[in-house]
């Protein structure tokens, strides 16, 4: 049961005095009165009828938006194993879209025939075709350490790869595999001014995939570190200018950039700096617990721009087709260094200012804080403690850190508001700690969610500039909090006001879809969407030179090859019917070629497993073999008109003679 604030108390009160004053004619009971409140009688009544709190109606009303009415703040959220990212507005909490980033989602007719196949291909690890992916931690792009609206990085922890969404559309745009490591989880982490998204591996194995056994761990397996060229100006990572950092066998976890004091460096932090292999069957210990052996694992310190300056002096070997900076090199130059951490750390999370890295123990109750300023000049200096099995200089502990604050059992992820506080995700305790990093005071306040929150966002959270005002607890549980669905619950995002003294919690919000790892927040009016494409726009944003106009319809045919050239407006496409020979190679060119907002077609051809979303202005290409004889009706697939059921043709394919 939630409490009754004062303030909630002062928003109810004065929605009372309000209803009194709308309520007219009517005389008012001691209850509130009975105002002009349609067919309910008072807010009182309702409050009662619905058991509602008070502190429950100051919620609704700091978080309802009416109808017409827009949202503050977008949230980008990864959407976990459904590959996806989920973008909900907030105060309200409502939904407003899914992008189809590496998994098809045929709403979107994204990896249904057109030319979103391309880019869903460009992730294709191997010989694998792979249409799935464990989304962890989506980066909003990034001017002089702030948001700026323009592009977001999600990462795929499963398969080692990033991709780029442009936010003038909402849509993918294209997908680079990891060449090195076969899964990533520090990522996709942008530098201050978007120069680098980084990508850091997660399970060490052979650089290059590679087969090595399980015995040569310590020899031949080894973690990484991608520094993705970000090219702003096409809006695509320049493979071909990007580089790694060869790192050790240290199950590397989550990373954060530095910014303004500590622009330059990145931070990574570690577990299983045992090396521990596991080994269950054959009686040896998992490798759960041989991880947990040490009291510290290591923070790794890297000064990328030192680490680029070597690069581009050679100072790189090539490893499946990308520049490697070694250990060799990277550990005498004072570019990767190691510095103890707490029991099985999660979290690394870069203050706004630059000044301090904080990083969660897992098992720790404490989250430590790292200065940056001391780490610098222990570094500087060569003032070392050690080095490791792989020659890495390693920093005292008491050295480098500004202190450790008492959190709670199970300190995750900290994000942090404009006043100079933490919120860290206890996960053991199911609660929001807010505690100051100027200070390093003990939690201020903990709020109690629902339940194990895993992961925790604040408005703009990782930028120089938080807003403060909202942090949302991403929970991994929602025992009781929904109709059941059953065995597969929802995961819960609870929407927490941090704007006052206290923490309040105003709205729960169910998620229909994967674990949310990661999310950020940013002011909408940040964001500048395109309501219409230019005509002829494909999916790589280019206008595409095979697009098709209203009154040059067509059908070429070269020997066994069937260009297509076809428009759809309000409701008809042109041409309507097509005929091709079994075996013939099919390409329609397809264009949509209305002009007025959200008037969009879709184009399916049954049994072919084709499937377009066709908004105003935008063209695909679909490629496909005639391989099936038969009569198929092809038609639009969104219900665009009144005469929507009559947008429709037929595709027939004769069958050959035998
Ligand atoms: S983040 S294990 Cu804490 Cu990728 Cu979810
Ligand atoms: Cu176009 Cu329905």
């Amino acid at each position: 049961m939630r409490a009754t604030s004062v303030v909630g108390t002062a928003i109810v009160a004065t929605l009372f005095a309000a209803a009194a004053f709308v309520g007219c004619s009517n005389k008012h009971d001691s209850q509130g009165g009975s105002g002009n409140l349609g067919a309910s009688a008072s807010i009182r009544d309702l409050m009662k009828a619905r058991g509602l709190t008070e502190a429950d109606v100051e919620g609704a009303l700091k978080t309802y938006v009416p109808t017409g009415k827009m949202d503050e703040y977008y949230i980008f959220a990864s959407g976990g194993q459904s590959g996806n990212v989920n973008v909900i507005g907030v105060p309200s909490m409502r939904m407003l879209k899914v992008i189809g980033v590496f998994t098809p989602e045929s709403w979107q007719g994204w990896g249904f025939g057109g030319d979103s196949d391309k880019i869903l291909d460009q992730g294709n690890q191997g010989t694998h075709k792979i249409r799935w992916a464990d989304m962890h931690h989506p980066n909003l792009s990034e001017t002089k350490g702030d948001y700026d609206g323009q592009y977001l990085f999600v990462n795929d922890k499963a398969n080692a790869r990033v991709a780029v969404v442009d936010l003038s559309d909402f849509a993918t745009k294209q997908i680079v595999a990891n060449p090195l490591a076969a899964s990533d989880h520090g990522g996709a982490f942008v530098t201050p001014d978007t120069d680098y998204v980084i990508e850091t591996s997660q399970y060490p194995a052979p650089l290059g995939r590679e087969y090595a056994p399980i015995t040569e761990y310590k020899e031949k397996y080894r973690g990484v570190a991608i520094f993705w060229k970000f090219d702003r100006q096409k809006g695509r990572i320049d493979p071909a200018k990007s580089w790694a950092m060869e790192l050790p066998p240290y199950t590397q976890d989550l990373a954060d950039a530095g910014k303004l004091d500590s622009d330059g460096w990145a931070f990574i932090n570690s577990f299983n700096t045992e090396m521990a292999v596991g080994g269950t069957l054959e009686g040896k210990p998992p490798i759960e617990s041989g991880a947990s052996q040490n009291d510290m694992d290591y923070l790794h310190v890297i000064n990328w721009k030192k680490a680029e300056e070597l690069v581009n002096a050679g100072k790189t070997k090539t490893i499946a087709g990308m520049r490697v900076l070694p250990m060799d090199v990277s550990g005498p130059e004072g570019v990767l260094t190691l510095v103890g951490e707490p029991k099985s750390p999660h979290g690394c999370d870069v203050t706004p200012d630059g000044k301090l890295i904080v990083v969660g123990g897992k098992l720790d109750t404490h989250t430590t804080l790292y200065d940056f300023a001391k780490m610098k000049t222990l570094i500087q200096e060569k003032r070392f403690e050690g080095k490791d099995a792989y020659g890495l200089p390693i920093m005292s502990f008491k050295d480098a850190i500004s202190g450790q604050v008492e959190i709670g059992l199970g300190p995750l992820h900290t994000v942090f508001d404009d006043k100079g506080n933490g919120y860290t995700s206890v996960f053991i305790e199911s609660t929001v700690a807010k505690w100051s990093y100027k200070d390093l005071k003990k939690p201020v306040e903990k709020l109690k969610v629902h339940y194990n929150i895993g992961h925790i966002l604040s408005a703009e959270g990782d930028t120089v500039s938080p807003d403060g005002k909202y942090v949302v607890a991403m929970n991994k549980m929602s025992m009781d909090r929904f109709l059941p669905v059953g065995p597969l619950f929802p995961q819960n995002f609870q929407l927490i006001d941090v704007e006052g003294e206290k923490m309040r919690m105003l709205a729960d919000m169910p998620i229909a879809n994967a674990e949310p790892h990661y999310s950020q927040m940013i002011k909408a009016d940040k964001l500048k969407p395109a309501k219409v494409y230019k005509p002829g726009t494909n999916a790589t944003g280019e206008i595409d030179p095979a697009r098709a106009e209203g009154g040059k319809e067509r059908v070429e045919r070269n020997g066994t090859k069937v260009d297509v050239y076809m428009t759809a407006i309000r409701s008809h496409f042109t041409p309507d019917r097509i005929e091709v020979d079994e075996g013939d190679d099919v390409t329609i060119h397809i264009d949509n070629i209305e002009t007025a907002e959200d008037q969009t077609h879709g184009f399916t051809i049954d049994m072919y497993n084709v499937n377009v979303s066709l908004e105003p202005g935008k063209h695909e290409n679909i490629s496909f073999k005639a391989d099936m004889p038969g009569t198929f009706p092809m038609y639009c697939t969104e219900f665009c008109s009144a005469l929507h059921l009559e947008m429709a043709g037929y595709f027939l394919v004769k069958p050959k003679k035998h």
